[in-house]
């Protein structure tokens, strides 16, 4: 064993939609977070690993912090807010050239009462202003006193080695905490249904992705072949036929897509089956959440 290992935990934190999906697909390498244009894509927290020469980084992926209206947007901000509970740094997500959020000062004040050092990374610099990052750090860094300041782009990959050399700096010496074959704390069945999801959140338009959830019912590994049939949920009568569409299109087309992500993660012939039903107002019924994986209590 190197006895230069190092090996830790990194919550990356920040509002909804500033790019803490993509960002952490880009440092693991791999797609395991889904990603959309819509805020409050990630619901629950995620393990991902970053296995490198000599290192190990156990990222977490967290809901974006937000002002909820629901259960489960105030589940979701549970999680993200215990996220840097014993994590030796956090990663705050902010995007390049905006201001500084009030969500964004209550983030680091629930990190800093906690000790815990904090990276700030400036993200999706590819489509910021240039002039207006410097009165942003400055603001920033008035608020709180950060381990390191990196600004990158997750989509074009930009500056990531710097964000990783930062974060690594904060890391203990030690030898990993999982083996590296391991991509993310998420079973096959989990990521299945998460892909669905991301096809629903970039397929349809307005408030119907946000009241949807995908529960996998079934899933049978044949000869080069697995069979999988899942139930979208969605939380009013109404959009069932948005989700299903005219004769059927818009679920065919989420399907299909789905279908495309599957294979490849599986790495054989996916048959997949999709059922549309409604669970009035679930994102507010203990129940429903607790039964579709939103929920801590047993
Ligand atoms: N131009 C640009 N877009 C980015 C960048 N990083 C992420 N995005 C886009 O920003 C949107 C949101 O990305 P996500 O990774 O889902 O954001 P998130 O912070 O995880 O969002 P939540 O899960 O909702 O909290 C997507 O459309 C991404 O493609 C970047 O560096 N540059
Ligand atoms: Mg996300």
């Amino acid at each position: 064993m190197d006895s230069n290992f190092k090996s830790g935990f990194a919550a990356v934190v920040g509002r909804p939609n500033v790019g803490k999906s993509t960002l952490i697909n880009a440092l693991t390498g791999q797609k395991v977070a889904i990603v959309s244009s819509k805020p409050q894509t990630t619901r629950s927290n995620m393990l991902a690993m970053d296995n490198g020469e000599g290192y190990q980084i156990v990222f977490t992926d967290t809901p974006g912090v937000h002002r909820p209206r629901t259960d489960l947007g105030r589940f979701m901000n549970e999680s993200a807010a215990r996220s840097v509970d014993g994590v030796d740094c956090a990663v705050l997500v902010v995007e390049a050239g905006k201001e500084v959020y009030d969500l964004e000062r209550e983030i680091l004040e629930n990190v800093t009462s906690k000790s815990i050092p904090v990276i700030l990374a400036i993200n999706k610099t590819d489509i910021a202003n240039k002039e207006d990052m410097l009165p942003q750090i400055e603001a920033f860094s008035g608020i709180c006193d950060f381990a390191a300041v990196v600004p990158v782009s997750a989509k074009r990959g930009g500056n990531l080695s710097a964000l990783r050399e930062e974060i690594l700096k904060l890391m203990p010496v030690g030898p990993a905490f999982y083996p590296d074959d391991i991509a993310a704390d998420r079973t096959v069945r989990q990521m299945c249904e998460e892909i669905i999801r991301e096809k629903i959140l970039r397929l349809l338009d307005k408030e119907v992705p946000h009241g949807t959830a995908v529960e996998i019912e079934e899933m049978k590994e044949e000869e080069g072949l697995t069979r999988i049939s899942a139930v979208i949920y969605c939380e009013k009568s109404g959009h069932k036929p948005i989700i299903i569409g005219k004769n059927g299109e818009s679920l065919k087309r989420i399907g299909s897509y789905a279908r495309e992500d599957m294979e490849k993660l599986l790495e054989t012939k996916v048959f997949l089956k999709l059922w549309v039903k409604v669970r009035a107002d679930w994102r507010n019924k203990p129940t429903a959440l607790r039964e579709l994986g939103y929920s801590d209590k047993e």
